[in-house]
């Protein structure tokens, strides 16, 4: 093993469902079906309630630690969380009404996040991913996703300079489950990185809701001298504040793509990372409003990105209804290293 695998505390791939790799890894995220979590001592099942869609067939993600390394699984109320030395992976459930206002719980769930995780000494969350229904309904006078929002600004602007400890993030609509948030927490913090296209959603203005959406455009773990995580944020076809080319799929996606490629250029101004271009990343996640543009969004992926980045192709509300597609990203930075010296 290279000394630089040896020092990656966590790698994400994705895998076909009957791959040995999926039975032994420490976390496995599966797509479809209902929402929901489960925990076995040492390892930590996510369950997504967001259906594949493509022609891609059935995959499922899984995240390893180094090898010979095994993560302390616990549950906490309705939080189930997997540790190593580096880095705490968690998952909190509970079951959300298509009718019920998320506010109340959104605010419960983040406060519990925190806790747990500063009192396990993981007090830096570096990436959420937040999914439940009905996010584009109207509830208690609004729509849900602004509801949500409210709810998850009220723990974070609580806290002292938050807008340099935001995660980041993407919150997506689901077809009929609960509220599932699951992330990753370290011990040292994150860079975060904005991006100069977009006003930061943490300073969208008041039109866009009550509470700002509390979110980093991207975050950069670098969790040891050649390796680095950047994890790119849901990504749409958003410039200043305002959503662009309502109902138009292919040029959303080149928008969001180029809002990516923006954020890689940031991430390479000042934190020296090496990708270039969204044909870079080390894999994507691409959520479709329209199961039916399934087809059209691959061929003009395809055509932008070649056949060299895995993605998956989920069926998922976008939180503007305008908006057809948003796509997230994460780069793995493994500079080769020297050889050890004996
Ligand atoms: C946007 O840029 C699109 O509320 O956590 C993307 C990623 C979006 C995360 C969130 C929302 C969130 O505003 C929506």
């Amino acid at each position: 093993m290279s000394s630089s695998a040896a020092n990656t505390p966590l790698t994400v791939r994705y895998c076909r469902p009957d791959a040995p790799e999926a039975a032994q890894a420490p976390v496995v995220v599966r797509f479809g079906g209902r929402s929901g979590v489960e925990c076995r001592p040492g390892q930590l099942e996510i369950r997504v309630g967001l259906q594949p869609v493509g022609s891609g067939g059935e995959w499922l993600e899984y995240w390893t630690l180094p090898e010979g390394t095994r993560g302390e699984t616990g549950v906490e109320g309705a939080l189930a969380f997997l540790h190593s030395e580096h880095c705490l992976v968690g998952a909190w459930f509970q079951p959300l009404g298509t009718t019920e206002d998320p506010e109340p719980m959104a605010e419960d769930a983040y406060r519990e996040i925190l806790t747990a995780c500063r009192a396990r000494g993981f007090a830096h969350l570096v990436r959420v991913w937040n999914y439940f229904p009905a996010i584009n309904e109207p509830v208690a006078g609004q729509e849900r996703y602004r509801g949500f929002c409210s709810g998850r600004a009220r723990v974070f602007e609580a806290l002292p300079g938050y807008e340099q400890i935001l995660p980041a993030a993407t919150a997506i609509g689901t077809h009929g489950d609960g509220l599932l948030i699951y992330f990753i927490a370290t011990r040292e913090a994150a860079a975060r990185i904005e991006n100069p296209r977009q006003v930061s959603a943490f300073h969208y203005p008041r039109r866009y809701g009550p509470r700002s959406p509390s979110f980093a455009r991207a975050s950069l773990w670098q969790s040891g001298p050649e390796v680095a995580e950047l994890f790119i944020s849901g990504t749409a076809s958003i410039v200043g504040h305002e959503s662009r080319h309502a109902g138009d799929l292919e040029a959303q996606i080149d928008e969001s793509l180029r809002n990516i490629g923006v954020l890689l250029e940031q991430a390479n101004l000042h934190h020296r990372m090496s990708a270039e271009t969204p044909q870079a990343l080390s894999l994507l996640k691409v959520y479709l409003r329209h199961a039916a543009d399934a087809t059209a969004a691959e061929d003009h992926l395809r055509r932008h990105l070649g056949h060299d980045v895995p993605w998956l192709l989920l069926h998922g509300d976008i939180c503007r209804e305008e908006l057809l597609v948003e796509i997230e990203g994460l780069y793995s930075e493994r500079l080769p290293t020297a050889l050890a010296t004996p």
